[in-house]
Formats: C-alpha cells, structure tokens, sequence
C-alpha cells in the first residue's frame, strides 16, 4: 500500500474481490454547495451507488492522510467546515499531505487516489476545464491533465458554461481524452441538456461504455475518458436564464478580480445565489443521477474485470 493512503475496510475488500465500487470528490462538499445539503448530497449520493449495486469511496485527505471511503462523520467535517478546508489539486497534494492537513479532492486528485487504491470509475458533478477568456488568463483546469494521464473514468454532467465548453473539447483532444454522451449526440452543459457542441462518442448502454474502458486499459492506453450524462429533462434549467446568470457571475468576478482556483468556487456560489437556489437543486440532481449511471458501468467493468 502506498505511504499517506487509507482505504477503508469495505472498499478494499470490493477491490479485492471485484466488485464495483465508485469513487466520489470532496471539493464539490467542500467548495461546490452550502451547508448543510452538500452534506446531505453526499450521503445520498452515497446510498444511491449502494442502492445500484455498488460500493461508494468518497475521497478527501483527512490529517494528511489520502483517505479513500471517507466516513460519514469525515463528510460531515468537510461539510461544515466548508472553504476553511483547503481546496486541493494536483500541485497542492504534497504540502497537504507533509503538513497533515485536511483538504478536499478536486477531480484532479480525486481521480489521482482512486488510482492509487485501484478504482477505475469516478461520478462527480461537473468537471474543471478552459475557463472564457483563456486566451488571456491561461485558466485551464488541472483537471484536464489529470484526465490525460490517471486511467480513471469520469462520469459527469458535462462542462458549466462558466467555462468555454469549445475549447474545453479541444484540450481533451489534444489530450487523447475521448468524450462519450450517454444516449446523446450533444455535449451537455451541465444546468442544461446541451451546449451546441458534439461529444466524440455517443454510447446507449453501461455495458457500452464499460466494454470501450475495458478495451483502453486492455491496450494499455494510458488517460481516462470522460462520459458526458445529460441532466435529466424535468430538472434541467431555461438555458436562457442560466446563460444570464452565468454571465452576470462573470461579470461580478472579473470586477472583484478573482482568479485562479477561486473562481470556480465563486461563480458557483454567485449561480446559487442570483438563481434563488434553483441552480443548486438542479445540481443535486445531476450529481445523482451521475452517481446511478457511474454504479451502472461499474458494475460492468466489474464483470469485465473478474473474467480475465
Ligand atoms: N464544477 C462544479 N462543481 C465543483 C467543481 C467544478 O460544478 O465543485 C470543482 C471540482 O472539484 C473540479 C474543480 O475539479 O472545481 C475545478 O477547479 P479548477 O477549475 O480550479 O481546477
Ligand atoms: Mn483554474
């Protein structure tokens, strides 16, 4: 077992044994939702992978310790302790972990441990990317890296129109980092079913999309792969209104000069709140709705992996 990792009891006797298990991010608690339904979300989001069959890891670094199937009283302190937790990407692992601090996973160091301990499907929100205006500020998420090396699949709502969601789908080309719709041709933005731009793949089945993972690691192709699963219908927002509200968060943060890693945190909450809160319940949504399909492919791969 690597130094500084921790994996619980019930996730390392479902590694070893094949069964699914699905990790799940600690910023999205931390620095994604206000207290108390990021605390909420995460236990249910918890029992909706058990309640499909399998096992749910939700990753963070406790006291410095890469935690891996946090337990719920971890959750709880990530929770309500909010951005007092340190959001933690790639860069920053190595001064949380030698100063034994605590810290909440992005999908970057989220998929990072996953690795680590084994496990191969991940279900968030949505995933860090190129920010509007990159040609100036050079704002690109590590998550994007991240997904170029760290063979971990990431099944999320697709990408916020915070973000520039053309260039973003450009980065991952690049990147070798296939983007596959669920049931869909259109790359989902995330509030809304579609944002104007095509995935790479679209795919109908978990069965699918764990048979084309399989035959990645297979191959030895390292990276992961992002599958794109459009908010369901009767949560999704008017694009209209959101794209408003996005714009006018963009706005706000440009004045009060915000940059770097808090602005993903900042427009979120600025969304939430010029929104009424109607953001955040389509958000919970969609992050459940993540975490079924996620137990659904993993369940699968878990099939894939015990035959060979
Ligand atoms: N998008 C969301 N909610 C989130 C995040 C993104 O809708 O909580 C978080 C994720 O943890 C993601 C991170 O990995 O923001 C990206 O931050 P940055 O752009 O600073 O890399
Ligand atoms: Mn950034």
């Amino acid at each position: 077992m690597v130094k500084f990792l921790k994996v619980s009891n019930e996730v390392l006797d479902a590694i070893a044994h094949d069964k699914p298990v699905v990790a799940l991010e600690s910023t999205i608690i931390s620095h994604g939702m206000p207290y108390p339904q990021n605390v909420e979300t995460a236990q249910k989001v918890e029992q909706i992978v058990r309640d499909n069959g399998a096992v749910p890891a939700t990753i963070a670094i406790i006291g410095g310790v890469l935690t891996v199937g946090c337990s719920a009283e971890e959750i709880e302190h990530l929770g309500k302790r909010g951005t007092a937790v340190a959001k933690v990407s790639r860069r920053d692992l190595p001064f949380i972990v030698a100063g034994k601090l605590d810290g909440a996973t992005t999908v970057a160091t989220t998929m990072y441990i996953a690795s680590l301990a084994g496990i191969k499907v991940f279900a968030t929100g949505g995933i860090g990317g190129v920010h509007r205006n990159a040609q100036n500020t050079m704002d690109i998420s590590a998550d994007l890296d991240e997904l170029q090396q760290t063979s971990v699949m990431v099944v999320c709502a697709g990408a916020k129109s915070i973000l520039d969601i053309g260039l973003t789908l450009e980065c991952l080309e690049t990147r070798g980092v296939p983007v596959v719709g669920y049931q869909t041709e259109d790359m989902p933005a995330f509030y809304t079913q579609k944002s104007g731009f095509k995935v790479d793949y679209r795919l109908d089945t978990p069965k699918q999309i764990a048979d084309a993972f399989f035959a990645k690691e297979q191959m030895g192709l390292q990276g992961g792969m992002l599958i794109a699963n459009p908010i369901p219908d009767e949560y999704a927002m008017d694009p209209d209104y959101i794209n408003e509200n996005i714009q006018k968060a963009l706005v706000e943060a440009d004045e009060l000069g915000i940059t770097g890693k808090n602005i993903t945190p900042f427009l979120l909450d600025k969304i939430q709140k010029l929104t009424g809160g109607q953001s955040l319940a389509s958000n919970i949504q969609l992050v459940f709705n993540n975490a079924r399909l996620a137990s659904k492919i993993a369940t699968e791969l878990a099939k894939l992996h015990s035959e060979i």
